[in-house]
């Protein structure tokens, strides 16, 4: 456990910044790992949030905000990009999106024929980074050293991904569908940022091409004007801006498919730390994950009184079967009772009121899914650090 405080120390009151972009950097965060100082920085349509690049802009969410409900607001939702060209002005009376490649009818829609059109689609669903928790990797690995704030649940409206394909006619043959959005490399030595999912996969009728979240417009930042929804799956596939869908009759081979966001393909998904797979796999579906909100590492609790904690649970998509809480370093669990479900795809509420004897206890958090997954004791490692799902563990001191 690292000896830094889990709290994000803040040096200066964020909410002051809020139209004040010349003191946004003004305020900092410290992340729980050597070189987590972070600046709070301030864009367009956000509150401040945690810093990690400015260009292209990335933005975690500070902790807490996952504590004052299920639903992450549009203005607190993390931000990655890869690529640094962000288109700056999107006019949606010319925005199209096009649905071409080895289909029968290519298409060409304008967001109102997209409205209009075809059936629509809500669902409630985590988007989450795959190097989301990576800065907590040991050994350190290279990439954005993100805490846990890389997540964020909204519900999405859209269109069903089905749908589209269905009226484009996909053709036999067909292998899997590729996604572009409209932010371009600064240089062609830097692949553009395309993303492909089997054609099954594209067809299941849950994946879907959203431009609400939580009742409003897409924030710029989180792919206005369209983005994919890939309920399950690690963020890496929500193409943002998106505004091309290609089906294609092989395996797509770029870059962002090919090279990057693989993953070691055994039972683990792990190595041996230092080591590297043999064997990798495009990266998939979320493992489950638990966090205690309500309380942070180095709090403190009335000694014998009742202590209420609560906190988030999610998993790939089988749902949060239980959730439990151990307040003696992982000795003995207790069952929490979960909240409010608002689907398999969403964070999972779940509470507990427990007493704590005077002195330090180590809290532990640890779900289980509906397919009997649950959470490793000690965090697995791989060279990308994506998927980290260790049970969390916080110190807290009752007196
Ligand atoms: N166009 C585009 N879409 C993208 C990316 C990107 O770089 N460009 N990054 C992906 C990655 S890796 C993640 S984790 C999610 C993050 O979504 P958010 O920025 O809305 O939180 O966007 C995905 N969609
Ligand atoms: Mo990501």
């Amino acid at each position: 456990m690292n000896s830094i405080n889990r709290r994000q120390f803040v040096t200066a009151a964020a909410g002051m910044f809020a139209g004040a972009p010349d003191l946004a950097r003004a305020a900092t965060v410290r992340l729980p790992f050597d070189n987590g100082e972070r600046p709070l920085v301030q864009l367009p349509q956000k509150r401040p949030l945690i810093g990690l690049t400015t260009r292209p802009p990335q933005l975690e969410t500070p902790f807490d905000i996952f504590n004052h409900g299920l639903l992450t607001p549009n203005d607190a939702f993390f931000v990655r990009y890869h690529v640094s060209g962000l288109p700056t002005t999107i006019d949606p009376a010319r925005f199209r999106l096009s649905i071409g490649g080895h289909v029968g009818k290519p298409l060409s829609l304008s967001l109102a024929a997209l409205k209009r059109d075809f059936p629509r689609q809500e669902i409630v669903a985590v988007n989450q980074c795959s190097g989301n928790s990576r800065g907590f990797s040991d050994p350190r690995v290279g990439g954005g050293q993100l805490g846990n704030g890389a997540m964020g649940n909204a519900r999405w409206f859209g269109v069903p991904l089905k749908a589209l394909l269905d009226r484009a006619g996909v053709r036999e043959g067909a292998r899997q569908v590729t996604f572009n959005g409209l932010d371009t490399p600064p240089v062609d030595s830097i692949p553009d940022f395309v993303k492909a999912l089997d054609i099954d996969h594209a067809r299941d009728g849950e994946v879907m091409v959203a431009w609400a979240m939580n009742d409003a417009d897409l924030p710029f930042l989180n792919g206005y004007p369209l983005r994919l929804v890939v309920p399950g799956y690690y963020g890496t596939y929500w193409i943002k801006h998106l505004h091309e869908i290609n089906v294609v009759d092989a395996q797509y081979d770029g870059y962002w498919m090919k090279t990057a966001y693989r993953i070691p393909d055994n039972d683990c998904n792990c190595v041996t730390p230092g080591q590297k797979p043999d064997k990798t796999k495009p990266i998939g579906r979320f493992n489950i994950r638990s966090f205690v909100t309500s309380h942070e590492d180095g709090d403190t609790v009335r000694a014998g009184a009742p202590t209420a904690f609560r906190g988030i649970a999610f998993n790939g998509g089988s749902g949060i079967a239980r959730v439990e809480l151990s307040i003696d370093d992982g000795a003995s669990w207790k069952e929490a009772r979960l909240g409010e479900d608002l689907g398999r795809y969403s964070f999972r509420e779940w509470t507990i009121t427990e007493r704590l004897a005077a002195g330090e206890h180590d809290v532990k958090v640890r779900a289980i899914g509906h397919d009997g997954e649950t959470q490793p004791v000690s965090p697995r490692w791989q060279p990308a650090g994506y998927m980290r799902n260790v049970v969390e563990s916080i110190k807290v001191r009752a007196a």
